[in-house]
């Protein structure tokens, strides 16, 4: 009898859960950074190998401080799926802080099996060091299972594919064998330009950021696709054309090649930057630019 079901990966902003998921689907799916909420919409990875399709839902990192729009719109998409899921993927790195404890809390009344999977060991040399985490974080919530990886090295991410596995319920796939994703290629367009957006420029600039879609339509064997930047302010919109339109062209080329390996086409790029004052607590705007 196949398995299939639905994981969700939790846990609090760069802690590695999109790199999780990526190395699970062994292609980049899910964009990620070394800046905190990188990640701000759900995303469905699906991964169906043998009798076995497990569905993972990437979800922004969950944290206590919510004063924009933008920011409660993150954490209701990753708690509202705490019900909705056969298991749960609790992901920490180094240690369980008050964020930690903030999601533990609800954590304890989800009816799933939790696995804790304890991110970043590479860089842990000593791994005795484990152990106190390992035995702390246990005190703290009844974990099915404690599993120490390195979603960017890639070890021991197979075993934690087999283990969550075995909580899969017995049942047909939910989706076709070849299918990857629930997320259109024109959203997942959106998502890389996104990406080297956050890549590349400092630290506040990356958050009063937006991308959309103007249009996105195959011609010829190509990808024709044109998206506008929105920022608030033109100060900032000057840092993200950059000195003589470097730093836009710099992120068209390397958002070019990352859609051209993802959607195996050749794009046509088009990158436009536009200021529209403070989308980011606008509910209706948000609505507006795809948030809901
Ligand atoms: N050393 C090391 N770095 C990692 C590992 N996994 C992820 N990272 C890095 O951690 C940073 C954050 O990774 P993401 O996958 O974007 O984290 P996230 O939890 O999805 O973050 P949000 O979407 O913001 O909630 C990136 O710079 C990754 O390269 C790992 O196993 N080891
Ligand atoms: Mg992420």
């Amino acid at each position: 009898m196949a398995r299939c079901g639905y994981i969700g990966i939790i846990g609090r902003p760069n802690v590695g859960k999109s790199t999780l998921l990526n190395a699970i689907l062994g292609q980049k799916l899910s964009i990620t950074s070394k800046k905190p909420q990188t990640t701000r919409h759900q995303i469905l990875g699906i991964k169906t190998e043998d009798n076995v399709q497990a569905i993972y839902l990437d979800t922004p990192g969950m944290h206590k401080h919510q004063e924009k729009a933008i920011n409660r719109y993150m954490n209701k998409a990753a708690s509202s799926i705490l019900h909705d899921v056969d298991v749960i993927v609790f992901m920490i790195e180094g240690k369980i802080g008050p964020e930690e404890d903030w999601i533990l809390e609800r954590l304890k009344n989800v009816d799933c099996p939790v696995v804790l999977v304890i991110n970043k060991v590479d860089l842990v040399k000593d791994k005795s060091e484990l152990l106190p985490l390992i035995e702390a974080a246990s005190k703290k919530l009844k974990f099915a299972e404690i599993l120490p990886l390195s979603a960017q090295q890639k070890t021991q991410v197979e075993a934690l594919e087999k283990s969550l596995a075995k909580y899969l319920p017995e049942q047909e796939f939910i989706y076709p064998e070849d299918q990857i994703t629930n997320r259109s290629e024109r959203f997942l367009a959106a998502e890389i330009i996104r990406e080297k957006l956050m890549r590349s420029l400092g630290q506040e600039l990356p958050y009063i950021l937006t991308v959309e879609i103007d249009l996105f339509k195959e011609e010829g064997g190509m990808y024709d696709i044109a998206a506008t930047i929105y920022v608030e302010r033109d100060g900032q919109k000057a840092i993200v054309i950059g000195a003589k339109g470097q730093k836009l062209k710099q992120i068209g080329t390397e958002a070019r090649l990352d859609m051209q390996k993802l959607f195996n086409h050749k794009i046509h790029l088009q990158l436009w930057v536009k200021v529209r004052a403070n989308w980011a607590d606008d509910e209706r705007m948000l609505r507006q630019l795809g948030y809901d």
